[in-house]
């Protein structure tokens, strides 16, 4: 990476040439903020202007389609669209070129000018460069309204980039939840902005089944809504009544899935479905109870369910019959090569005491409980893999012995992963210490209610899925990296929002860029640039990392300071002391000493004036 002078220049127009176009503009270092950061970025002289006889040119309807996304911006933002077209012109272009020495996801986009080419080898690489070209234009590119006196300059250079990890993915609990297609598809589109490839729905849980099967309706009609009590805490609500009615829930048909999956499939993101086994099932077991090993009537419950004992039956063979059915449907609609099977939290104590499941200890000769789970699973791997998929599952699949083409998903810390990898299994890293996205990302009592963990933003950006530990070969089998937002305590889309945004920023970068290259300092200033494009996309993002935090610290003499901060370095805070005006606020430039009782109101200050939240 080179470094280039700090200075901000904006020349403006120094000559005009005859057409509007030839404006010289320069740009600096500082004035690039793509996220993730690209592995290599150079700075040229010059600028490249879009104007309405900029021309697209396209080989072929896919990279028609890429164009597409960017075009169709102008349409709204400018009020003009640029051509697609198929034979390049002397100059004003972007042009795709097919470079086969690039490898997969790799691109290189240089710009000059007089035109752009974005070079790769194939659809997700000419598609990130676009996302690149996208986030080098200003920020109004996002808006949905017409922009006036904006001059569409790109600054020219020369980024040659590729991901780190192969797997750069996001998690969505939409059965706690649900969350509407719309929903959905929004979210794939902020993936696609941060050049994320996996949508993982997690589809199945206790409190709903989200996925109509034509086989098993009731697994909708009934599995997909649960009684109405979102006025209490997830954790304190009571059992449902058979007298109750459940009102509270939805599903996605087998159309919405098509469309999320097409959707998906253009913006580059592979949608992984994640259908829960043995455990997580009840909305299943009250649809169809002849699945729990009593077969018993149940509801789905409205909240918290702890421990899970309403599993599937490990005994009968219909339960596997009714799964590879389930399956086989899934499978139909997602072209995927993974299919998430879950696999974790399951209390066997139903198991113990069944006598299909006892009877099929027997027969497989299998130790106990946890490898009558581990044969649950292989049965499971070996449906999947007939058909010529890849079996994903949580990293409790390693109890009791791993299937033997399966993939872990490592949560509960890295060590599923560095086990699985080292016994050769590739690994995806979601480790709960930096990738669960529904823990609190700031102070407690200024945030809404989560789950009562923290994972700040900062701490997101500390992930790396390879540990330390791993040999070569192990790292060699992490195929990457994913946040989860599980959803128990989101009841809404921009809840949901708060919690992904801005710490999908940081996980992005993780992901996707080389690790000596990761800046704190660096990625926030970029990351501020990024807000400005959530603002005009009406992401609605968390401004958490920029809460102001009080410590108190106490050295040897009993002498008290107040060290004041956020998650940013250089935030212009300004306090007061006792009652004083935040307008008449002084800089906070280090600790503050306090010899009594005092309030200390302190805020965040941009262009002379408080903002955010203060404290
Ligand atoms: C653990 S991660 C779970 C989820 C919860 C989550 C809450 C995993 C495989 N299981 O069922 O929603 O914790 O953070």
């Amino acid at each position: 990476m080179r470094t280039f002078p700090i200075a901000v220049f904006l020349l403006g127009l120094i000559f005009t040439c005859g057409c509007d176009r030839r404006q010289k503009i320069t740009f600096t270092e500082n004035d690039i903020s793509v996220i993730p950061k690209p592995k290599e970025l150079e700075l040229r002289d010059g600028a490249f202007v879009f104007n309405s006889e900029t021309v697209f040119v396209v080989t072929g309807e896919e990279q028609g389609k890429i164009a597409g996304i960017l075009t169709r911006k102008f349409r709204t933002v400018a009020g003009w669209e640029p051509e697609i077209a198929t034979s390049v012109p002397s100059g004003n272009y972007v042009a795709f070129r097919k470079d086969d020495s690039l490898q997969d996801e790799a691109y290189k986009l240089q710009v000059a000018e007089n035109r752009i080419i974005i070079s790769a080898n194939g659809y997700s690489g000419f598609l990130y460069g676009l996302e690149s070209l996208r986030q080098l234009l200003p920020a109004e590119i996002e808006s949905p309204t017409l922009q006036k006196d904006i001059t569409w300059a790109v600054p020219a250079v020369e980024i040659k980039d590729s991901p780190r990890f192969r797997w750069r993915g996001l998690m969505l609990d939409v059965s706690r939840h649900f969350f509407p297609k719309e929903y959905v598809l929004k979210v794939i589109d902020g993936l696609a902005l941060h050049k994320m490839n996996v949508l993982h729905l997690h589809l199945v849980d206790d409190q709903g089944w989200r996925i109509e099967i034509k086989k098993y309706p009731k697994l909708t009609e009934v599995g997909a809504y649960r009684v109405d009590k979102e006025d209490m805490h997830w954790n304190a609500r009571p059992e449902p009544k058979p007298s109750e009615n459940p009102t509270y829930g939805g599903f996605y048909s087998r159309e919405d899935i098509k469309e999320i999956v097409a959707y998906a499939k253009e913006k580059g993101i592979e949608v992984v479905p994640e259908i829960e086994m043995p455990a997580h099932v009840m909305s299943a077991i009250a649809a169809y109870p002849e699945l729990s090993c009593k077969g018993e009537p149940v509801m789905v419950p409205s909240g918290g369910v702890w421990p899970i004992t309403e599993i599937y039956c490990a005994g009968k063979e219909s339960t596997f019959e009714f799964l590879e059915n389930v399956l086989t449907e899934v499978m139909d609609l997602f072209p995927s090569k993974y299919i998430h099977v879950g696999g974790d939290e399951a209390t066997k104590t139903n198991w113990e005491s069944c006598p299909h499941c006892q009877k099929r200890i027997k027969e497989e000769a299998l130790s106990g409980v946890e490898e009558l789970q581990s044969y649950f699973m292989k049965r499971m791997e070996k449906f999947i893999s007939s058909k010529g998929r890849v079996m994903l599952g949580w990293d409790e699949i390693l109890e009791g012995g791993l299937a033997p083409g399966a993939t872990v998903m490592s949560w509960r810390g890295i060590q599923g992963g560095w086990e699985a990898s080292e016994q050769g299994h590739d690994v995806v890293m979601t480790p709960v210490s930096h990738c669960y996205f529904d823990y609190y990302q700031g102070p407690q009592d200024s945030e809404p209610l989560a789950f009562g963990a923290f994972t700040p933003l900062n701490k997101v950006y500390e992930f790396d899925p390879v540990v330390d530990s791993m040999s070569v070969k192990q790292a060699g089998h992490v195929l990457g990296g994913q946040a989860n937002l599980w959803s128990e305590y989101i009841p809404t889309t921009s809840h949901s929002e708060y919690m992904i945004y801005p710490r999908l920023t940081a996980l992005a970068e993780t992901v996707w860029s080389a690790k000596e290259d990761r800046d704190w300092k660096d990625f926030t200033s970029r990351l501020e640039q990024m807000f400005k494009r959530y603002d005009k996309l009406g992401i609605n993002y968390a401004g958490s990392a920029y809460t102001i935090t009080a410590d108190a610290e106490v050295d040897k003499n009993q002498n008290i300071t107040i060290v004041l901060g956020t998650e940013f370095p250089d935030t212009d805070i300004r306090y007061v002391l006792n009652d004083g005006d935040l307008s008449a606020a002084r800089p906070y430039t280090g600790p503050i000493a306090v010899s009594e009782t005092t309030t200390i109101k302190a805020s965040r200050f941009e262009d002379e004036k408080p903002v955010g939240k203060s404290l």
